[in-house]
């Protein structure tokens, strides 16, 4: 591999909120000076003003953190000698990678090869496969025959799912159930996959039913070291967006979680893959296991396992960028106890969880013993409606499972928002749950938990509401019928 050391001395985010936030206080911690680009809706951005120098872009609000050309020459300018592209946006672009490449500047991350080949889920699907991780049984190459499709589908025997090569997020994705709605759900599929991701080529598998989604996080630098991080529970999920996250897994089995950790770790060596990486896997109701695909950036919920590794994600991969040696071994990597994301997102239960943009009003924050809070807000704050709606993220860690129950309860007990709707109320009521509490989830949870909040959320008493009000509330929703008159 590659013997080049390279000091950072200065670092370009090409990112926006708390990633971007969480990127600074890495590179402050490292003595790297910190370049934080942005757009026009976002210079009043806590990341805009704690980053050491930031430079305006100007254009659509979007777009500018899309423009890989031009975030590359307003690096090259500035004398960034990196760039971290954080979650989301350009963060899994193997051509900004290369373009780094070509023009001298680190792409903190791993090589435009292996983001490439991770894009592709057949092409990457096929190459595991070789390496003899487990995936699941479907077709080896794109399908564009329809006919043959099906004919596969039978062989492999319904229920089956379509899935979009170039797919994410769950578009472009159909279950299907029987062979007369195959056709249906291949067209659609198509359509989808062409719209979103410019490439409508897809491929069959066996559908898995009730899955756990487990991942195992995964570090390595240029010489071939490689160690696991352990794994999160990514099971709590609504319309294939991450609510909470966990790590370790609450209910898995030693012997399973020793199998993740071996594949992972084998096939990060065997494809020579440098920087942070998230293996995917799908664990059935027997704890078989399927790899499904690999993330080739720092993610969301990094920090879970942060809190229980005291591994810092984000200054390890900068590091690994520069070639550095990782520095501890796997034997050297404690796991201790319990930690969990809530991802604090701004929408409205009461409105399908749509976004819900406005100005931060007064703004209590939890902390004390075991709380961490990744916030890319402030009080007097207004979120631009151009982004996601992510706005923070709180993670609570205690000794065992019991134990961060009770402090996640508490922290979110603690956290005031005022003037936005957010998802706080949904994490309370699910901390509250039975199943959850027992750690008895799948992917399957909380579409139907959050749908049960909603609607309960749309029927609760509000605060100073008499009873007569609430109960023709209810009787106008068709919720509660009377006898007599006595209203
Ligand atoms: C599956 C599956 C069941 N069987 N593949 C969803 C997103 C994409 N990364 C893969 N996904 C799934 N693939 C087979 N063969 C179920 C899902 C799935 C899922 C996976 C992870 C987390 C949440 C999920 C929610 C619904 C479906």
């Amino acid at each position: 591999m590659k013997n080049i050391k390279k000091k950072i001395s200065k670092l370009l985010i090409a990112n926006r909120g708390e990633i971007a936030l969480r990127i600074i206080r890495a590179c402050k911690e490292l003595g790297i000076t910190s370049v934080v680009v942005h757009s026009t809706a976002d210079k009043e951005g806590v990341w805009v003003k704690k980053a050491d120098q930031t430079i305006e872009l100007q254009g659509h609000p979007v777009q500018v953190y899309l423009d890989y050309d031009n975030i590359v020459h307003v690096a090259k300018t500035n004398r960034c000698d990196a760039i971290h592209p954080g979650y989301g946006f350009l963060s899994e672009s193997a051509e900004f990678a290369k373009a780094c490449q070509k023009n001298g500047i680190i792409f903190v991350g791993p090589s435009p090869e292996h983001i490439a080949l991770f894009g592709d889920k057949i092409a990457s699907k096929e190459k595991m496969k070789e390496i003899g991780v487990p995936v699941i049984e479907g077709t080896p190459t794109p399908v564009h025959n329809i006919e043959e499709a099906q004919k596969i589908a039978e062989e492999i025997g319904y229920p089956v799912i379509i899935k979009a090569a170039f797919g994410g997020g769950g578009r472009g994705m159909r279950i299907v159930e029987t062979a007369k709605s195959f056709v249906l759900a291949f067209d659609a599929a198509r359509s989808e996959a062409e719209k979103y991701f410019g490439n409508g080529d897809l491929f069959v598998e066996k559908y898995i039913k009730n899955p756990r989604h487990i991942e195992v996080q995964i570090i390595a630098d240029k010489y071939g070291n490689v160690v696991h991080l352990g794994e999160r529970d990514c099971s709590i999920q609504r319309r294939h967006q991450k609510v909470i996250e966990i790590s370790p897994s609450p209910r898995l089995n030693a012997q399973t979680r020793k199998e993740l950790y071996r594949i992972a770790q084998k096939a990060i060596y065997r494809l020579g893959y440098e920087s942070v990486g998230t293996l995917e896997f799908l664990v059935d109701e027997e704890d078989t296991i399927y790899f499904i695909e690999m993330n080739t950036r720092i993610q969301v919920e990094h920090p879970v396992t942060e809190t229980i590794t005291g591994v810092d994600l984000i200054q390890r991969m900068i590091q690994i960028a520069e070639g550095d040696t990782l520095h501890f071994l796997q034997e050297e990597i404690q796991f201790r106890g319990y930690a969990i994301e809530f991802r604090i997102n701004a929408e409205d239960p009461q409105k399908e969880f749509m976004p819900s943009f406005g100005t931060i009003g007064e703004y209590l924050t939890p902390g004390g013993p075991g709380v961490r809070l990744d916030s890319g807000i402030y009080s007097g704050y207004a979120i631009p409606p151009h982004y996601d709606s992510m706005v923070s993220k709180l993670i609570v860690w205690a000794l065992d499972w019991e134990g961060v129950i009770h402090k996640a309860k508490r922290a979110l007990d603690e956290y005031y928002i005022e003037g936005i709707k957010t998802n706080l109320p949904l994490h309370r009521a699910i901390v509250e749950d039975d199943d959850f509490q027992k750690g008895l989830f799948t992917t399957a949870f909380l579409d139907r938990f959050a749908d049960e909040f909603a609607l309960l959320s749309t029927i609760a008493p509000t605060s100073n509401e008499d009873t007569t009000s609430f109960m023709s509330r209810l009787m106008q929703k068709g919720l509660m019928t009377i006898k007599g008159d006595i209203l």
